[in-house]
């Protein structure tokens, strides 16, 4: 027997203190069902500490990071208001950051089935995701990212722009002035409203509808590079202007 609530506060704790722990599953092996059960337990304990959902963020939507990460299948976990950043991210909270471009979608309405996704939406925008992931050395298997949260941390997103078409538009994440990954959002399972619709439909499946101002973070479009102290990352979507973050 897994014991879903351990697990998940060996995460939590991780997360809290900054400091990474081995893989889960070289002890205890679970399948991926066990996973996500460890995840709702983790949200379960920052919700107890007050924190409200605000959204759902999808992982390994581009083959970019599939590459990068050595993992094959498409992943969600849950934001909170806690992760939302407005400017500035203290990187000394967190264990090895990395940091990634990814499309915003704002949610206006509850969304009560995966295919009333699209008309729910209110607003896209240029956004960044800063995972950290709780193992050592940021690396893992399925399960264990899962567990994890899918490596989330912290996340934050530009001007809401009126519902449009981001199917193919270029995306540019610069660390100090240097572009460090251009891409395009069709990286995004091709185009990032399908991994829109699969976060309704995992949600919901998960017994959560998608609620009025949440945020849906599509997933990055390019491998992610590490976030260092002291460096100011600028994100620029085709269209969508631009996300700025300092650290
Ligand atoms: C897992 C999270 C991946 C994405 O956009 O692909 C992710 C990780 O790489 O640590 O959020």
């Amino acid at each position: 027997m897994v014991d879903v609530d351990m697990l998940a506060e060996r995460l939590d704790k991780a997360a809290r203190d900054a400091l990474p722990v081995a893989k889960l599953t070289e002890r205890t092996p679970f399948d991926v069902a066990t996973a996500y059960a460890v995840q709702r337990a983790g949200i379960e304990r920052r919700r107890r500490r007050g924190e409200l959902l605000a959204g759902v963020k999808m992982g390994f939507t581009s083959r970019a990071k599939m590459a990068q990460m050595g993992v094959d299948d498409v992943i969600w976990g849950l934001l909170t208001d806690a992760m939302l950043t407005e400017s500035a991210v203290d990187v000394s909270e967190l264990i090895h950051p990395r940091v990634e471009p990814e499309i915003a979608y704002l949610i206006g309405r509850e969304v009560r089935s995966a295919a009333a996704v699209e008309s729910a939406v209110t607003g896209v925008a240029v956004g960044f995701e800063v995972l950290d992931s709780r193992y050592r050395d940021f690396k893992f298997t399925l399960p264990d990212v899962i567990a994890d949260n899918a490596s989330a941390a912290r996340f934050g997103f530009g001007a809401w722009h009126a519902p449009h078409d981001v199917s193919n538009i270029g995306l540019l994440m610069e660390i100090d002035g240097r572009p460090v990954q251009t891409g395009s959002s069709a990286a995004i399972l091709g185009d990032p409203a399908r991994s829109l619709r699969a976060a309704a439909r995992l949600a919901l499946g998960a017994g959560l509808k998608l609620e009025p101002g949440w945020i849906v973070l599509a997933g990055a479009a390019t491998a992610a590079v590490p976030l260092p102290k002291g460096a100011h990352v600028r994100v620029t979507g085709a269209g969508l202007g631009s996300v700025e973050v300092t650290t």
